[in-house]
């Protein structure tokens, strides 16, 4: 079959780089036949929202398309059942190929999700080798024996949701592995076949018309051989003194005040060595298919261990998302330190990935809305992610500010939820359905919604906001329209500008390439702030406010930010 790969598209091999990706949900984006779960047909449907051509769309180039496979969806399609199908629910391959033409045709390029540290249960590989102790696929996952007398589970380490990381199977009598549910059992790496098979399941999307990957835990492929215990959670934290996350302080106060054995350091179930030569074969075939892309889900305790993923910067991972970015608290020296960090660590040749929000994670304008204050943040978060060096992916619903919900225990669908209810109510508030307009369901479906729409639709969606030149949407589409004119913005080299002109209140950068020079200056406090290009930069052109009042403008190299307000200028040296 000829490749359907967005070859002839416009940008290069590198185009990855330049481009603005897009997360889709697919059980939440559109629904086409009133069943109350998106689809395929609903988002081609929609790609023209997403870019017609023109700056009236939102101008995105590529889509990141969470799980569309068959699943049982205990895990919402991250526990998929078959590698190379689509799930009915979504629709067909047919629809698939045509999900893939109509992108194209829009120079939209088309990511998806590939999630094998782990298959379903219900996957018919599972199902074999479950059937008995000696079935050929028997060794494709990882089945051991009980310990001791008692026969407890093989070792100590637990899963990332919640309990032991070992089931027992009565039929065989023997615990297999699942680093999430019990119905997701971990794939066994070091089978030789396993990669085969994974592999062959690359090829047969990126011979379909794919264009890349995001790798679903991919710093979990594979495990320590003896299968050792992880060590005990507080060790961890006299060693790194505790600067850690939110996500990671609530993990420590949990172990401490519950007393729970949950929390562990995962040294043998994670970051193995031998991942990274998974990823480089891994990375030989998407060479193979110039112009794939692909990246990384790595969740690791130091930038290092992320930028390990990239390898060289060109034989791994193309991308990984640098996630500490969406834990920062809200000071501009946090963000400054964050991204500095980052770009300090990477090896010359990788490219970084930015994103504030996904299907995992409370979404950012909800996270940062202490005191009312998440909707002239997310502007400010808007600018930092399409104007910092490196590839932005964005949310969908990120555009229109669609806000978290706090659902009510039965509501709940995600298992993370239920289990941790009620101090944690999981993930299902940020996964609600996109919100096209203030009627039904928020124009998503016809019929009943698998989740309810978050809060304040009136002003919350689509429709309303596009008819509003001031609306988080309309700033969205000038900021990736903007964007696309100012190869600065896309490729230059990054510098901060923070120092004795600019105190740490304000992040301050350049964007550089050749001759064109951009400023960003982001005011993090409520209150209006200085802001000081001097002695360095004489003139400044404001190109781009997230103050809607504020239009196009020349500045001269000191120019005062209203509170919480970003501008993007263009600065001549003096
Ligand atoms: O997530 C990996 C992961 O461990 C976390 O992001 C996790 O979802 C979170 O800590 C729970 O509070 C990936 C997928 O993005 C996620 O949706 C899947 O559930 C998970 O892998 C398993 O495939
Ligand atoms: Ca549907």
């Amino acid at each position: 079959m000829q490749s359907r790969r967005g070859k002839g598209l416009p940008g290069g091999n590198d185009w990855w780089k330049r481009a603005v990706f897009y997360q889709i949900y697919p059980r939440s984006f559109m629904d086409s036949n009133g069943d109350g779960i998106g689809d395929l047909p609903g988002i081609i449907s929609k790609l023209d929202y997403l870019n017609d051509g023109t700056p009236g769309s939102l101008g995105i180039d590529a889509i990141w398309f969470s799980p569309f496979y068959p699943s049982p969806d205990r895990d919402f399609g991250y526990d998929v059942a078959d590698y190379c199908d689509i799930d009915p629910r979504y629709g067909t391959l047919a629809d698939f190929d045509r999900l893939v033409e109509e992108c194209h045709r829009r120079n939209i390029r088309v990511m998806l999700d590939l999630v094998v540290n782990h298959t379903s249960s219900e996957h018919p590989w599972f199902k074999e080798s479950r059937s008995s102790r000696d079935n050929p696929k028997r060794d494709w996952y990882i089945w051991r024996d009980g310990r001791g007398p008692k026969n407890k589970p093989p070792n100590n380490w637990r899963n990332n949701f919640y309990g032991p990381a070992w089931t027992w199977d009565e039929q065989t009598g023997q615990y297999y592995l699942h680093s999430f549910l019990k119905d997701q059992p971990d794939l066994n790496w070091a089978n030789p076949e396993v990669r085969q098979a994974i592999f062959k399941v690359i090829r047969f999307w990126l011979e379909r018309g794919a264009d890349g990957f995001r790798l679903d835990v991919a710093h979990h492929y594979y495990k320590d051989e003896q299968l050792r215990d992880n060590p005990p959670f507080y060790k961890r934290e006299k060693r790194t003194g505790g600067m850690a996350s939110r996500d990671r302080t609530l993990e420590i106060n949990l172990y401490y005040t519950l007393g729970l054995p949950e929390f562990q350091v995962k040294k043998y179930n994670q970051h193995h060595p031998e991942t990274h030569r998974i990823l480089k074969e891994f990375r030989k075939i998407l060479d193979q298919y110039p112009g794939s892309t692909s990246v990384g889900e790595v969740i690791g305790d130091s930038p290092e261990t992320v930028a390990a993923y990239y390898g060289s910067g060109t034989d791994e991972l193309h991308m990984n998302f640098y996630f500490d970015l969406m834990h920062c608290r809200w000071r501009a020296g946090a963000f400054r330190r964050c991204v500095e960090l980052w770009e300090k660590t990477l090896p010359p040749e990788a490219w970084p990935a930015y994103t504030f929000s996904n299907h995992d994670v409370m979404r950012a304008i909800s996270r940062y809305d202490r005191g009312g204050r998440g909707d002239a943040r997310a502007r400010l978060l808007a600018l930092m992610l399409l104007t910092l060096r490196g590839t932005p992916f964005i949310y969908y619903g990120e555009e229109i500010g669609m806000k978290d919900p706090k659902f009510p225990r039965h509501l709940l669908q995600d298992p993370v939820g239920l289990k941790w209810y009620p101090f944690h109510r999981g993930r299902d508030g940020a996964r609600t359905p996109m919100q096209w307009n203030d009627g039904h369901a928020g124009g998503f479906t016809s019929g009943r919604p698998w989740l309810p729409v978050g809060p304040e639709l009136e002003k919350r969606n689509v429709a309303t906001q596009e008819k509003d030149s001031a609306s988080l949407l309309n700033f969205y589409k000038k900021l990736i329209w903007l964007r696309k004119e100012q190869s600065a913005l896309q490729e230059g080299s990054y510098r901060s500008l923070t120092g004795a002109a600019n105190p740490e209140e304000v992040f301050v950068y350049l964007r550089e390439l050749a001759e064109s020079k951009l400023a960003v200056a982001l005011n993090f406090t409520t209150r209006p702030r200085p802001v000081n290009l001097a002695p360095e930069f004489t003139a400044a052109r404001l190109l781009l406010s997230t103050d809607p009042s504020r239009g196009a403008e020349d500045t001269g190299a000191q120019l005062v930010l209203g509170p919480e307000e970003g501008v993007l200028l263009e600065v001549e040296p003096a």
